[in-house]
Order: C-alpha cells, then structure tokens, then sequence
C-alpha cells in the first residue's frame, strides 16, 4: 500500500517527487524528475514537477492544516476540492482564462495542474512597470462569465442552490469577513501598521462611525448576498500573465457572494499597482506613460464589464422576471455599487490589516510610502461612502486623481 493513500501528511519536495513517480502517469517512467516548492502565497505549499529533457512540467498544490502565512488562521485542506472544482467549472465557462486540473486528491488534499510558468505573477509585473493591453479585455470576459452565468439570472435556481452548497466555504469566509470586513476599521492587535499611518488611521477611519456603519452593512452583505459563484480573492497576485495571455489562478476563496467583490478587487489591486508607480518610477516621463495606462486600464475594466454584462444579459437570461422592464440595470447597478464598496474596503485592509501588498510595502522611501498608504485610505473610504454615486471607471479614477492632488 501507498503511504500517499494511507493519510493525509503535508508532504516535502522530496515525498512530492516520490508521489508525481508513484501515483500519476503524467511522466515518462524512465524520466528524471526534479522537484521545487515555489509557493509564496499566504495558504499553501506549491511544488513545480519538472521533466528536464521532455521539457515537461507540472504544478502539484498542496493545502495545509493551516495557513503558511500564520499558524492562527486554522483552515480546513478541503479548501483543495473547492479550488479543484471551480477551477474545472470556471474552465467550462471562460475557457482558457484558468490552468488547466489533472487530477484531485482527496486524501493527500492536493490537486495536480497545468504550469504556467510561461507566465508571471501580474502584481510582480505590474511592479516592473511592465504593460498587459489586454488585460481589460480578458478579465472582463473572465469575470462576466463566471460571475453572470452562475447567477439565479442565468441559472436553473435548484441547479444554483446545488452549487451554493457545494462552495460553502465557512473557514475562508471566516477569514475575509475578519481580515476585509472588521479588523481594518478598529485597532484590532492583529493589524500591522506602518507607523506614520497610524494617526490617520485614529482619526480618519477608526473614530468615524459613519463610516464603520457601512462597513457594517457592506460585511453583512458579503455575508448575506449568495448572487453569484466567485473567485473570491482576485487580486493580482492571483493573476498569471503574458502579454497574450491571462489566467486567474488560486481560487480556495471561492463562495457565493456579491458579484462586485470580484470586480472590487482587481480595481483595487490596480490603484496599489498605481500608487507603487506614483512612488517608485523616477523618469517623468516614464510614470506618466505608466500611470497613463493603469489608469486606462483601471477604466476599462469597469467599463468593458459594464458592456459585457449588457451583452450576456441579452443573450443568456432565462429567469422571467429579470427580464422585466429596468430589472437590467437595477442589478447592474447593484454590482457597480458593491464594486466600488469592495474596492474601497480592500484598499483599506491591505494597508492596515495582516495582510499587505507588496506594491506598497516595496516603497522604500518611507515618505513616499506614508502618502501611498494615506491615498490608498483616503480613496478606499470615499468608495465606500460614495459608493451609491460611483457609475464607471473614470468616476472611479477621479476620486483617486483627487487624493493624489490633497
Ligand atoms: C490568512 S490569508 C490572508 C490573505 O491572503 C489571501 O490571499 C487572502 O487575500 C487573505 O485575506
Ligand atoms: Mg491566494
């Protein structure tokens, strides 16, 4: 008998090659393998399997008993089927914007998938100030499809609620409702706080309880809103890319949720990626070309989502009473609102909470990096309190052009 069916064990470059010659036929059986773990996210181990001569390789993804980021967080490993499964449903409704899954393993909680190591993490891209023209355009796509097509817009609402069981997701929720949703707004111990940004933090958001207010609501809509089925962590470190190619990876955060928390996040993870730019980019020249096309960027997102979800609508909608006069765009003013809510609240937690950007911790002038986080901040608690009044990307844009002149 295998040790790899025996139970469950975390298991090291050395068991991972032991496992990719034992239990899967993806290799050669004369093939000389080497191992890797090249995981820097903050849940799970990921090993690179490579076949040198074939020019072959492989990624093996293993969740562990707790996150690699603190041993505080408990989190079950099916976290891995979650991600397993969406990655095969997302691949059935925006193919070729996610790797492709080979195998599941219940028991040792690992999946087995494509390498794209043809492609690079989009935050570190983004960082060498590195262009995707096509980026807009594929997230947009990417996103309508999953989100829309799951929704009880477009869905057999029984064929819905299966899958709303099956992405329950208690454990990693748990951890957005605290890490997003409470502890940026009050001086939770947990928080980690750059030292100049402290006193603004007092001020501007801790002691405003209209402001904690709609953070209230906004924490018991993600709560509350099963709408459609998300990613559930888009940023862009859990983006590959290549300037042809974009494929969102790592979604163990999947549930049903708002739809705009998807759309939130990577409009927020943009302006970290702007702010690093207004900081770091020394040629004049240079950072406006940059941030000229973040900004471009940052408006077509929403704008082609906008655009695509008209489309979609027309095409796929099958529940009655969506179709009703001015439901359309009720709802799709619901998404926009949620996304500017979402957006400003990541803006938020990543500057003051556990888990930060390196966008912004990578600024090495601690001047420049004290008024980055105080705009990321400023921006992120006016999409929160004027979300209702935020309609497209450059109303987006505009109020953070706005903070950048304060
Ligand atoms: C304990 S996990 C911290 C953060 O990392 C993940 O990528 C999510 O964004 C989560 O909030
Ligand atoms: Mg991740």
């Amino acid at each position: 008998m295998s040790k790899f069916t025996m139970g469950y064990f975390t298991m090291k470059e050395a068991d991972v090659l032991d496992y990719a010659t034992t239990v899967l036929d993806c290799f050669d059986s004369h093939a000389v393998l080497s191992c890797k773990e090249i995981g820097d996210g903050n849940l799970n181990y990921v090993f690179r399997v490579m076949d040198e001569k074939a020019g072959k390789s492989i990624i093996i993804k293993q969740a562990g008993p707790c996150a690699r980021i603190s041993d505080e967080f408990k989190v079950s490993p099916d976290r891995n089927r979650i991600e397993s499964e969406i990655l095969q449903l997302q691949h059935r409704l925006a193919e070729g914007f996610v790797p492709r899954v080979f195998k599941y393993d219940p028991i040792m909680n690992c999946c087995v998938m494509e390498d794209l190591s043809d492609h690079v993490i989009m935050r570190r891209a983004l960082m060498e100030h590195k262009k995707f023209p096509f980026f807009a355009d594929h997230i947009t796509t990417f996103m309508t499809k999953t989100l829309l097509l799951t929704s009880d817009v477009m869905m057999d609402h029984k064929a819905k609620k299966e899958l709303v069981k099956n992405f329950t997701n208690p454990e990693l929720c748990e951890i957005t409702e605290d890490l997003v949703y409470t502890e940026p707004f009050f001086d939770c111990p947990r928080n980690d706080v750059f030292p100049p940004t402290r006193g603004y933090a007092e001020k501007e958001l801790w002691s405003d309880e209209a402001l904690l207010l709609e953070t209230a609501k906004l924490k018991f809509e993600f709560m509350t809103n099963a709408q459609s089925l998300l990613h559930g962590d888009l940023h862009t470190g859990s983006i590959f890319i290549k300037p042809d190619s974009t494929k969102v990876i790592d979604p163990e955060f999947a549930f049903y949720g708002p739809a705009g928390y998807d759309v939130g996040n990577v409009i927020a993870n943009l302006i970290f990626a702007y702010e690093n730019a207004e900081a770091t980019i020394e040629d004049q020249q240079e950072k406006i070309d940059y941030k000229g096309w973040l900004e471009e960027t940052i408006i077509q997102v929403m704008d082609l989502f906008v655009d695509k979800f008209k489309e979609l609508w027309k095409e796929h909608t099958t529940e009655r009473t969506a179709k009703y006069k001015g439901f359309d765009a009720y709802y799709l003013n619901n998404i926009i609102r949620d996304t500017a809510a979402v957006a400003g609240c990541e803006l938020c937690r990543r500057i003051l909470g556990i888990a930060h950007v390196k966008d912004i911790t990578a600024i090495e002038d601690l001047e420049k990096r004290a008024r980055a986080e105080k705009i990321c901040l400023s921006v992120g608690k006016t999409f929160i309190l004027q979300r209702e009044k935020l309609k497209s990307g450059r109303d987006f844009m505009s109020v953070v052009k706005d903070w950048e002149v304060k």
